[in-house]
């Protein structure tokens, strides 16, 4: 594979048509909903999420975790959906969305763990498992979605996917079945230009990915997935909408949020081959972190000290999971574990051999 000489995502970052961004303007990122305290929360967390993010791509270089999906660029996004949500609410991320579950209740500690290869269960959060498989995801968000509906639970349901799912059947599936019983889902694509080594342009003839929503009769929104506050905006709208919807209107939204994969597609790739290195320094000038750290000292909120300080507690607890992770001791029972409610024949006899051979390895 060669890198080509006209990168086609090279376009996503100057065409921002009907694209809401509020972090370039003061007036508009003073009017989100959101007070100093609260700013301040969702920068710690997105810093925690940056630290994390770093120190699993080091960790997977010393063998200490498995392959990892590095979210450089992403957790400003992911956290600012995470931050809109109730805690009532349900999550449905990727393989990629770390820091959105973190700010949506999984606490670091599991999910190093995870990246161990021991599962601690989720089951205090309503935060799902992560998915691999593309896709999958929407149509289980969706029927959570709708078992709400039909039990009369004020639930919102929020879905991540990237734009490489919008071309799978699962997502078509899912919207329109979305739209059709009228659950409250909220979709967000994170659209970070690439599907491994596939550009969004390659993916879909269509001009954006938020349009899609109009073939399912719901509202699509274009943000700027690299400003947090923008994203947290649009967001608590589309959530808004799924509990309470305008008369006449659908409760479900697709947010595309525009963002680009700053590094590799997983710490097993090597981006180099298919894109150009320039292209991504463009977007990286655009980082959310450092402009929401801007935004933080342009409005007096926290000083530079305070700033540092968040940046040395990100740090340490970073260090404190994956030392606690660290010191899990696997269970190798635990997969057999939340498979069927009722185990099968077949998983019985399976947990038994395997058992039987760890008993052997000890
Ligand atoms: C059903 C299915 N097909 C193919 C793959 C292989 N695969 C893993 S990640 C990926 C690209 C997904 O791109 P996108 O949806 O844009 O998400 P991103 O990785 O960029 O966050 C593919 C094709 C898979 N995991 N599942
Ligand atoms: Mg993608």
């Amino acid at each position: 594979m060669s890198v080509p000489d006209h990168d086609p995502t090279e376009q996503s970052i100057v065409s921002t048509d009907n694209l809401i961004t509020v972090l370039d303007e003061q007036s508009a990122a003073q009017s989100v909903s959101l007070d100093a305290t609260e700013r301040v929360s969702l920068y710690r967390t997105i810093r925690t999420a940056r630290e994390f993010d770093q120190r699993m791509i080091s960790l997977q270089r010393q063998g200490r975790i498995e392959t990892y999906a590095p979210m450089t660029g992403q957790e400003g996004s992911q956290v600012a959906t995470s931050f809109a949500l109730d805690t009532r609410d349900w999550l449905f991320p990727t393989y990629r969305e770390h820091a959105a579950a973190y700010a949506h209740g999984v606490d670091l500690t599991t999910l190093v763990a995870e990246l161990r290869g021991i599962c601690p269960s989720r089951e205090s959060t309503r935060v799902a498992p992560p998915t691999i498989p593309i896709a999958t995801q929407l149509p289980h968000a969706v029927g959570m979605a709708w078992a709400a509906t039909l039990r009369d639970d004020d639930v919102v349901v929020l879905c991540h996917f990237g734009d490489g799912a919008t071309s799978e059947g699962d997502f078509h599936e899912a919207l329109n079945m979305a739209g059709v019983f009228d659950v409250p889902v909220v979709f967000v694509c994170n659209n970070n230009q690439w599907a491994i080594s596939v550009p969004r342009e390659s993916q879909t003839a269509s001009q954006t990915l938020a349009q899609k929503a109009t073939a399912y009769g719901f509202e699509g929104v274009r943000v700027d997935g690299l400003d947090p506050l923008a994203v947290y905006s649009v967001t608590k709208n589309a959530i808004e909408r799924a509990r309470e919807p305008p008369e006449n209107e659908l409760r479900p939204t697709l947010i595309e949020s525009v963002q680009y994969r700053f590094g590799a597609h997983t710490t097993a790739d090597d981006p180099k081959r298919y894109r150009r290195e320039a292209i991504a320094e463009q977007w990286r000038e655009r980082d959310p972190v450092s402009r929401l750290r801007d935004h933080l000292t342009a409005t007096d909120i926290c000083t530079e000290a305070e700033l540092e300080t968040i940046e040395s507690e990100a740090k340490t607890t970073v260090q404190t999971a994956i030392e606690r992770a660290e010191s899990i001791e696997p269970d190798p029972d635990r997969p057999f574990d939340d498979v069927f409610a009722t185990p099968t024949d077949r998983l019985t006899a399976q947990r038994q051999i395997w058992g039987a051979h760890a008993a052997q390895e000890d």
